[in-house]
């Protein structure tokens, strides 16, 4: 029987995993109280719907930094997917493109970004983690260019991985379990491996080395948004990671409405984290999101059904939004404002 919802889909997922890729998959760092809070804050949101609103057409198509998709959901970056299907990375593209919107592809898939770019059938974007090597670093974001890939997102808030501590007790090593296509063994562990610490200087200098719009992820705050555009990102995720980095950080749907007022419409905003059901869509674009991304429950479709999955999780999050709008009032993104929720 089809998962009627993504928690049904947690739950299949979770059945046929091996248990170290599932906590790998799941898990946050340390006690996971931020991973435990980005679900309770989209639970403490409120909705004041309007009603007697014609709502026999709803229209969601939108565009993200000039990139068009079906629907205000895309997908995050994670990494290995060859620990839930043998095509890894180039069977969640599939799956993506047949929803018609993009997927962001992190630096340590576990296929090649080129190859990725070839199984695809949508557009792409590249996240970026730096090498210690400029020069390695600048012929990643350079084959990603010429590949295909329409925006360049830099994970801002990985200087070391957090301390995940179901790895830990598995003795999980992503680089004994998957071999990281990218960096071919010029990076072998995203931690380990980058002895490089980023700062704004890394963002003025990727901004010379390719002419894809620049996404800085990883943002909580009003100061760093605005030193986001002032090093000249033209676009800001706001994220904690899936509360994988640390633990205790804001929860990201808290963390938007400051990043929204402090960019006051100079950049767009998209935000992660937690997003489960369609309602949580829309309270995301109601404090201020261009759009949201999709973490776990990507790895969940992708685990359970393959391309199919993947495509059936964002179906399923596109008739739930769809639904919501309709139940409140808001047929189209413009209608979606500020008066629909309730800030306690
Ligand atoms: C991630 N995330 C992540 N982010 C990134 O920029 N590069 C990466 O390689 C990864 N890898 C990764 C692996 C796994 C297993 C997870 C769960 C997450 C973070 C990701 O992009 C996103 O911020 C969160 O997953 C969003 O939260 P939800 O939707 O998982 O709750
Ligand atoms: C993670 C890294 C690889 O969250 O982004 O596991």
């Amino acid at each position: 029987m089809d998962p009627i919802n993504i928690l049904e889909y947690e739950a299949l997922a979770q059945a046929r995993l091996e248990r170290a890729s599932w906590d790998y998959y799941q898990g946050g760092s340390e006690d996971e109280t931020t991973l435990r809070e980005n679900r309770a804050a989209f639970a403490r949101i409120r909705l004041r719907p309007r009603v007697l609103v014609d709502s026999s057409v709803i229209d969601m198509k939108t565009t993200v930094m000039g990139t068009p998709v079906s629907m205000p959901i895309l997908v995050a970056p994670t990494a290995a997917h060859g620990l839930a299907h043998p095509d890894g990375e180039c069977a969640t593209v599939r799956g993506v493109g047949a929803a018609h919107t993009l997927m962001v592809v992190s630096t340590v898939a576990t296929r090649a970004a080129t190859e990725v770019a070839k199984a695809a059938t949508g557009p792409l974007w590249f996240q970026l983690y730096t090498h210690r090597s400029l020069e390695v670093t600048a012929r990643l974001v350079q084959r990603a260019e010429e590949s295909g890939y329409r925006a360049l997102v830099l994970t801002a808030d990985t200087p070391l991985l957090g301390r995940r501590e179901r790895d830990l007790r598995n003795n999980f090593e992503l680089v004994n379990d998957v071999s990281f296509a990218n960096y071919r063994g010029e990076m072998d562990h995203p931690d380990k491996d980058r002895h490089r610490f980023d700062t704004w200087e890394t963002v003025d200098w990727l901004r010379t080395q390719t002419k894809m719009p620049l996404l800085v992820k990883g943002i909580l705050t009003a100061e760093d948004a605005l030193l986001a555009l002032d090093h000249g990102a033209h676009g800001i995720i706001v994220s904690n990671h899936g509360g994988r980095q640390l633990d205790g950080a804001i929860a990201s749907i808290e963390a938007l409405p400051e990043v929204v007022e402090a960019v006051a419409g100079r950049c767009e905003v998209l935000v992660d984290g937690g997003i489960r059901r369609g309602t949580d869509v829309l309270k995301a674009l109601t404090l201020g999101a261009r759009a949201v991304l999709v973490g776990r429950p990507i790895l969940w479709g992708l685990t359970v059904n393959g391309a199919e999955g993947v495509h059936h999780v964002l179906e399923l999050l596109r008739a739930e939004l769809t639904l919501a709008m309709r139940l409140a009032g808001r047929p189209t993104l413009a209608s979606i404002d500020r008066s629909l929720v309730k800030l306690s």
